[in-house]
């Protein structure tokens, strides 16, 4: 093993099972590498997305990571690193749980990361999209209307998504798998909503980044719900809302959380029809979610 840091190599976390990950380089050539000790006393979990420095095995001896560099972002769920993109994957079936769009859309946005919303399935629902587009126009969130298996939308979300590390994200069975097949012509497993039902599982259990002309991508597994978030202040989720930006400042009362106070700039632009009541509306439930976390902090 070369145990020198010369000999180290660089490359990007591509996929991990147990403690063994893969590494891709700059060629696109694989790596079999562990994750070592010492990081484990650090606290320090290896992700998906992550660059790193390791030393490669000889022949078939996998090798080791020596460095993980620094993150650009980090997200928990789903547990990936340095994405630039989130791309947020809806559909009719299963329907979209928006409260979970908006949790994801906060955190995604409290990095910097960009947001896109990919409405699948358009096949069987052509107005889902547009419902979307209205709803996420204030947020200057853009949405793409696909479908995976007729092979249609694909161009445009195709285009956006190049040049960043993008991420899939969204719940068990909306297509992501399906879509990132289409998007990058690959032939990867998806799964027939029915049998996931029975089997009471996801498809894709392991998150995984792909990379086919030009389009970095990573596929993740589903999930249903999001913990409120620990350590967020209440007053800075407002922050998180663009669409708020323009009324910032002009409520009654200059502490204005926009919830139920009178005078409040929000409420008057959500009456008038210039900010989506919904997004309110749930900007609202998380809010109360968030303040009794954040009351209960040191509990
Ligand atoms: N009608 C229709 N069905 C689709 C489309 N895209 C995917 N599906 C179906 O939706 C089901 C789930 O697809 P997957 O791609 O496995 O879903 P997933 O989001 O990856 O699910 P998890 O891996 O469990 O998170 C499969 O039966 C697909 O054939 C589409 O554009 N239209
Ligand atoms: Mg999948
Ligand atoms: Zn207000």
């Amino acid at each position: 093993m070369s145990e020198s840091p010369g000999a180290w190599k660089r490359g990007t976390l591509v996929r991990g099972i147990g403690s063994f990950y893969t590494a891709r380089d700059s060629e696109g050539k694989e790596f079999t590498i562990r994750c070592k000790k010492k990081f484990r006393r650090l606290h320090m979990t290896p992700l998906i997305g992550d660059e790193v420095l390791f030393s490669p095995g000889e022949g078939e001896e996998h090798g080791w990571i020596e460095e993980i560099l620094a993150r650009k972002t980090v997200c928990l769920r789903p547990p990936v690193a340095n994405v630039t993109m989130l791309v947020i994957v809806l559909s009719p079936v299963p329907e979209p749980d928006l409260i979970l769009t908006d949790r994801q859309i906060s955190r995604a946005l409290a990095q910097q990361m960009e947001v896109v919303i990919a409405v699948n399935k358009a096949d069987l629902d052509s107005d889902l999209a547009e419902r979307m587009k209205k709803e996420y126009a204030g947020a200057g969130i853009p949405v793409f209307a696909v479908s995976a298996v007729r092979r249609e939308g694909l161009e445009a979300l195709r285009k956006i998504m190049t040049g960043s590390l993008c991420c899939l994200t969204g719940q068990s069975g909306v297509g992501k798998s399906t879509l990132l097949n289409a998007l990058l012509g690959l032939k990867r497993e998806t799964g027939d909503l029915s049998a996931r039902i029975s089997r009471g599982r996801n498809t894709t259990r392991e998150t995984e980044l792909l990379e086919k002309n030009g389009i970095r991508v990573m596929d993740t597994a589903g999930f249903n719900l999001l913990e409120a978030e620990q350590h967020l202040e209440p007053q800075k989720l407002r922050e998180r809302y663009p669409e708020f930006q323009p009324y910032e400042g002009k409520c009654r009362f200059r502490e204005c959380l926009h919830d139920q106070e009178p005078g409040c700039a929000v409420t008057a632009a959500m009456e008038k029809g210039q900010i989506s009541s919904g997004r309110v509306e749930r900007y609202r439930t998380l809010l109360h979610e968030i303040r009794e976390t954040w009351r209960n902090r040191y509990d």
